[in-house]
C-alpha cells in the first residue's frame, strides 16, 4: 500500500515536471538577412537561442528569397513557416484593418498597459490564425524619398512606389502610385520607373538606395510595425515554459525600441553624407502634410472597418 502510494505520487511527479521537449520554429523575414528592419529581428533569435536551450529554438529559413515578402502572412498563417517578422502592410490581403499599425502614436508598452494590444492580439488571432507576439520599430517614422524636388506638399505628375502605408497619403496628395516589395525599388528607380518611394527614416544606406536618391521630404510621419507574429496552432501547441520564453524574449526585443532615437538620428547624418538632400515643410505645407498622413490614414481604417479604427483611436 505505501510503496504503491510512492510509486504513485512520484509518477505525478514526473508527469507535472515533465518539460515539453525542446521545440524548433521554422522562422522566416520579410525584410532580408543584416538589413535595418531584421536586425531586431536577429537579435530576438538570438536571445531565445541563447535562453532557449533545451526549451525551444528559432531557425531562420531566410528573408524574402525564401518567401516573397506579400505572401509570408500566409505562410504563418497555413503554418509553412511557424513565425515571422514581418509588417502589417505586408499582409493586408489577411487582416486589412492591420494597417492601422502604424498610426499609432504610443509605444507597444504603452500599448500593452491600456489593452490596446489585446485588440491587436485578437484580430490577429481571428483574421489570420497567428499569434501577435512582439512589435519593432516603435519611434521611426516614414518618409518620402524623390529624384526630383517639390516645393509644396503636391505629387501631381510623380510616380511614387509605394505599399498600403503610403497609399492613402500619397494618393490624395495627387501621386501615381505603384505598389512594390522593397526588393523592386532599386531597379525601378535606375531606370526612371518611379519619381520616388516611401520608406522609413532607417534603412535606405543599407539598401544602396542613396545612389538614386536626391531628396528626403520631411517631417516623417506615422511609426513603423515590423511584428513578430507566430502560427496559431504552433503557439497553442507550446507548453507554458515555452509561451513565457517567447513572451519574455518579446518584451527584451521591445524594450530595444528605444534605441531607435539614437538610430534615426545617425541614419539622417549619413543620409547628408551621402547627398541627400531634406525639402522640409513648414507652416501651413507641414501641417498639410501631416493632416494628409493622420486623416487619410484613419479614413482608409474606417472604409475598412469602422469598429476597429474607433477601438484603436482611443488607445494608440
Ligand atoms: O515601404 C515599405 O516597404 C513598408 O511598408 C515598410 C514597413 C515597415 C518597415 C519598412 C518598410
Amino acid at each position: 500500500m505505501k510503496k504503491t502510494l510512492a510509486l504513485t505520487a512520484a509518477f505525478a511527479m514526473l508527469a507535472g515536471s515533465a518539460a515539453a521537449e525542446e521545440v524548433t520554429l521554422k522562422a522566416a523575414s520579410a525584410f532580408a538577412t543584416g538589413t535595418t528592419f531584421a536586425r531586431p529581428f536577429a537579435a530576438f533569435v538570438d536571445w531565445v537561442n541563447e535562453n532557449g536551450k533545451g526549451v525551444l529554438q528559432i531557425n531562420v529559413v531566410g528573408g524574402p528569397e525564401a518567401v516573397p515578402p506579400f505572401e509570408l502572412g500566409n505562410a504563418v498563417s497555413s503554418g509553412v513557416v511557424d513565425l515571422a517578422n514581418n509588417t502589417a502592410a505586408f499582409y493586408t490581403n489577411l487582416l486589412p484593418e492591420g494597417d492601422a499599425l502604424k498610426l499609432a502614436t504610443n509605444t507597444i508598452q504603452d500599448q500593452r498597459a491600456n489593452g490596446c494590444y489585446d485588440i491587436i492580439d485578437e484580430m490577429h488571432q481571428s483574421a489570420m490564425n497567428v499569434k501577435y507576439l512582439a512589435r519593432t520599430g516603435d519611434n521611426v517614422n516614414f518618409h518620402l524619398y524623390l529624384t526630383k524636388p517639390i516645393e509644396k506638399p503636391d505629387l501631381n505628375g510623380l510616380t511614387i512606389r509605394t505599399t498600403p502605408v503610403y497609399q492613402a497619403m500619397f494618393k490624395a496628395l495627387g501621386a501615381n502610385l505603384v505598389r512594390t516589395a522593397p526588393g523592386e525599388v532599386y531597379t525601378a528607380l535606375e531606370r526612371g520607373a518611379i519619381d520616388g518611394y516611401g520608406w522609413p527614416i532607417q534603412g535606405v544606406l543599407d539598401l544602396g538606395w542613396d545612389e538614386q536618391t536626391k531628396y528626403r521630404v520631411d517631417p516623417g510621419f506615422y511609426q513603423v510595425d515590423v511584428n513578430v507574429i507566430v502560427n496559431l496552432d504552433k503557439w497553442n501547441g507550446l507548453g507554458d515554459e515555452q509561451k513565457a520564453l517567447l513572451e519574455k524574449a518579446a518584451e527584451w526585443i521591445e524594450a530595444k525600441n528605444a534605441d531607435n532615437l539614437d538610430i534615426n538620428a545617425k541614419e539622417a547624418a549619413a543620409q547628408a553624407e551621402a547627398g541627400i538632400e531634406v525639402i522640409e515643410f513648414s507652416g501651413d505645407d507641414r501641417e498639410a502634410w501631416l493632416k494628409a498622413a493622420q486623416d487619410e490614414g484613419w479614413a482608409a481604417i474606417a472604409a475598412i472597418n469602422a469598429d476597429a479604427a474607433d477601438k484603436l483611436k482611443t488607445c494608440f
